[in-house]
């Protein structure tokens, strides 16, 4: 007989789109407010400091002390195996700088607006992630010929749209084994901090952020498709909320800004003062190699290329971008805008019900002083 399930669903949220004069509610305020973005000055530093990049955590961050955390190996392998933080650290490591985005990200600019973490542009970071090839694990274990997918499970637990839940996420046998694909223990050459997965998280460079899963504490090799709420409800692309919809997979192009000269501190409106002003910021895809950015200092009537540096062996992580602009008396609005080799970054937001992959081009309106 089935246990029967609770009924969770006057404490969790159907997902909804929020009606057309419907403010950003305190609900989601307390979302923001725990997941934080990262303030776009800091797109100039090479490397996040974490406590810059942004923050997404879907339930609680659980307290975990790194003694008494394993990992579980285990389904379809020929050696289940149960891996302390020793055991780990003592396997050859990789270190790989990945920039991280979150599919949501662009969400809050949606029109209808999805109700969720209501993300402007500042969902995304850069670190180096240091730790053991998923890979190496996996071989270890062996993977059995029938296997398909891996499901990665984290150490946090909640509800989700009446749906209780561990954070779950599952990727094909062939995306896990990619070589950059990794169990890390370090981000920035220290110990992963509390909210970023300590002591043990998944990072998949060019994804999303939802497949690098945080307290990581099992790994199942599955013979059948993976079908948690995260990779079959959650992070797909639906017009219709009863459609199949298409899996969110990796991250497509975007260019971000370093908003000029200084702000109003209500409206975070920009200001300048008259002549030369270097425009700097960051491109990056996961999905295939940039092509090339550009800028527009009239609203993206007109474009011209910016100056992109190259990818100093970093093909994972964002690229800086610079380019010269003489500013004249009046209001401006300043854009920016990747290509790849599959396409452009979109003038307008594409639309989804998740609110996901929104990549929009980024604008920055900015008054320029008389002197
Ligand atoms: N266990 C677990 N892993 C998780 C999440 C989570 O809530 N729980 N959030 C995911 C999402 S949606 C994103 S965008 C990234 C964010 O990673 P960061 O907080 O380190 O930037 O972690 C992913 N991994
Ligand atoms: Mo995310």
């Amino acid at each position: 007989m089935n246990t029967p399930q609770p009924d969770l669903s006057a404490v969790s949220a159907p997902a909804r789109l929020a009606e057309a004069a419907e403010g950003i509610s305190m609900e989601e305020l307390a979302l923001a407010a725990r997941n934080h973005g990262l303030p776009l000055e800091s797109l100039r530093h090479d490397l996040t400091p974490p406590g810059l990049h942004y923050l997404l955590v879907h339930y609680d961050i659980p307290y975990l002390d790194a003694e008494g955390w394993r990992l579980e190996i285990s389904g379809e392998v020929g050696t289940p195996l149960t891996l302390t933080l020793d055991d780990l650290r003592s396997l050859p490591s990789r270190t790989v700088r990945v920039t991280m985005e979150c599919a949501g990200n662009g969400r809050a600019q949606l029109t209808p607006r999805p109700v969720s973490q209501p993300w402007l542009v500042e969902a995304v970071g850069t670190a180096e992630w240091t730790g053991v090839p998923l890979r190496a694990v996996l071989e270890r274990a062996g993977v059995g010929p029938g296997a398909v997918d891996v499901v990665f499970t984290g150490a946090d637990h909640g509800v989700e749209r009446g749906v209780e839940q561990d954070y779950q996420r599952g990727l094909s046998v062939t995306d896990a084994l990619g070589e950059d694909v990794l169990l890390a223990y370090a981000m920035n050459g220290a110990p992963l901090p509390p909210q970023h997965g300590y002591p043990v998280r998944l990072v998949v460079p060019g994804w999303y952020g939802m497949a690098h899963v945080k307290w990581l504490r099992e790994i199942t090799v599955s013979a059948t498709p993976f079908t948690g709420f995260q990779n079959t409800v959650a992070y797909r692309t639906r017009q219709e909320p009863d459609e199949p919809g298409a899996p969110v997979a990796r991250i497509a192009p975007r260019a971000l800004l370093v908003p000029p000269g200084f702000p109003d501190f209500q409206s975070r409106h920009r200001i300048v003062r008259p002549g030369p002003v270097e425009l700097t910021g960051r491109a990056w895809s996961g999905r295939a190699p940039l092509r090339g950015v550009e800028v527009s200092t009239d609203g993206g009537a007109t474009w011209r290329p910016a100056d992109l540096e190259p990818d100093h062996g970093h093909r994972w992580a964002w690229r800086r971008w610079t380019a010269r602009w003489r500013a004249e008396p009046g209001s401006h609005v300043l854009a920016v805008r990747a290509a790849d080799a599959e396409g452009t970054q979109p003038e307008t937001e594409p639309w989804n019900r998740g609110g996901f992959a929104n990549n929009a081009v980024h604008r920055v309106p900015v008054t320029c002083l008389s002197s």
